[in-house]
């Protein structure tokens, strides 16, 4: 087999394999601390954002689930229930995780579990509670855990304490979920709160996670570090300890900022992809990680942004799989520096787009989505369908 065909096959091998999620909210009018800017196609509706992410899927093939905000999309709980699973029929994709919203009542102004107001965690609790019983009633496997959490001021919070009353929460969700679904716990630093955040980096979720039972793990949001973080090297440690339960993945310049995957950094994506098939690679196990996309397309279009998300992650996937592991490894054991950086750049260096194509054509796909979805009339349709009502949303920040 010459050099080109073997990584060909690694490409279309890992193509097959490689899933990711799309968030219900990234086809909705968003904006940033100080307004929205309205689209006229964006989704308004639970219908009109299973009818985009059917769209997504259809050209990519690939996002066959989309994440789901309880609060946002299921408002009314187990009555919403048989009208997901008609959107799911009628659009061809599933429910995938499922997202409690404990930050958005006002209820939760000091906080949700880790609230010194004991109503505020009986309703976080109660929330929480019952999205796993939501999660569970539409064959959803993740519970999608994000906390706003935390505190403004030095003094202010009990930290301990609330620590505790998280500890007490998750354990409750835990005894909650059937067998073989899990709940993941996701970190950030920093916003809303600017003081302390109760679950604020990866080792306090890794502590939380592996205090609270075997089904929970830990989500890595890549927009959810400090600068200069090495998030790979967190994926790595993750992996090594089976607490990786999946990614939010998204790409930022300089904090939370929720900008397309790759926009900024894609070698960065590529390292954490890396270390995943490296991972597989030397222990002949599957790393069971759930890949989804969490990004707030305030300027670009929703559905193009989300397609340009979608073959960007499938490119520097299949870049990762192309590493030649055999080698980087004795490059590394023989301290072989410059050989091993090559090595890795070797991989992210190759064009990867015409075995992409080909992989798309043999599965009947398009071989450019974004092209396809361009030519297909979607975006005029639903410009003409949504346009009056988004026209007329509110958009000011107060
Ligand atoms: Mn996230």
């Amino acid at each position: 087999m010459t050099e080109r065909a073997k990584t060909d096959e690694l490409i279309l091998g890992a193509l097959d394999s490689f899933r990711i999620e799309l968030p219900s909210w990234g086809f909705a009018n968003t904006g940033t601390r100080f307004g929205k800017f309205l689209q006229p196609a964006a989704a308004a509706t639970i219908d009109e954002k299973f009818s985009d992410a059917g769209e997504v899927h259809r050209l990519t093939g690939v996002c066959p689930t989309i994440a789901l905000h309880v609060l946002w999309d299921l408002p009314e709980g187990a009555a919403g229930v048989r009208n997901i699973r008609a959107l799911s029929e009628m659009f061809r994709v599933r429910p995938g995780s499922i997202n409690p919203n404990v930050f958005q009542d006002q209820i939760y102004k000091h906080g949700s579990v880790g609230s010194p107001d004991a109503a505020a965690r009986a309703a976080a609790l109660r929330h929480l509670l019952e999205s796993a019983d939501l999660a569970k009633q539409l064959d959803s496997r993740d519970v999608s855990l994000w906390f706003a959490d935390g505190s403004n001021y030095p003094g202010t919070a009990n930290i301990r304490q609330r620590r505790k009353w998280f500890e007490e929460s998750l354990a409750k969700l835990h005894e909650r979920l059937a067998p073989g679904q899990r709940m993941l716990l996701e970190y950030k630093p920093f916003e809303p709160a600017f003081y302390h955040t109760d679950i604020a980096d990866w080792g306090m979720a890794l502590s939380l996670a592996k205090k609270t039972g075997p089904q929970a793990k830990v989500l890595v949001d890549t927009g959810h570090h400090y600068q200069g973080q090495n998030i790979e090297q967190i994926v790595a440690w993750l992996l090594a300890d089976d607490m990786l339960g999946g990614f939010h993945f998204n790409d930022r310049r300089y904090a939370d900022d929720d900008l397309t995957l790759g926009s900024i950094d894609p070698y960065q994506i590529f390292r954490i992809f890396h270390e995943i098939f490296y991972f597989e690679w030397e222990t002949g196990k599957r790393a069971d990680v759930a890949y989804m996309i969490d990004q707030s397309h305030n300027l670009k279009g929703k559905i193009e942004a989300m397609i340009q998300t979608v073959t960007t992650a499938q490119e520097l996937y299949a870049k990762a799989a192309i590493v030649d592991h055999a080698k980087l490894a004795a490059c590394q054991a023989k301290c072989a520096l410059v050989d091993a950086e090559v090595c890795l750049k070797e991989a992210f260096s190759t064009d990867v787009r015409p075995a992409i194509r080909d992989w798309a054509r043999s599965h009947g796909l398009p071989e450019d989505p974004l092209d396809a979805f361009r030519k297909s009339g979607y975006l005029e349709r639903i410009t003409e369908l949504r346009s009056k009502r988004n026209a007329a949303a509110v958009s000011s920040y107060a």
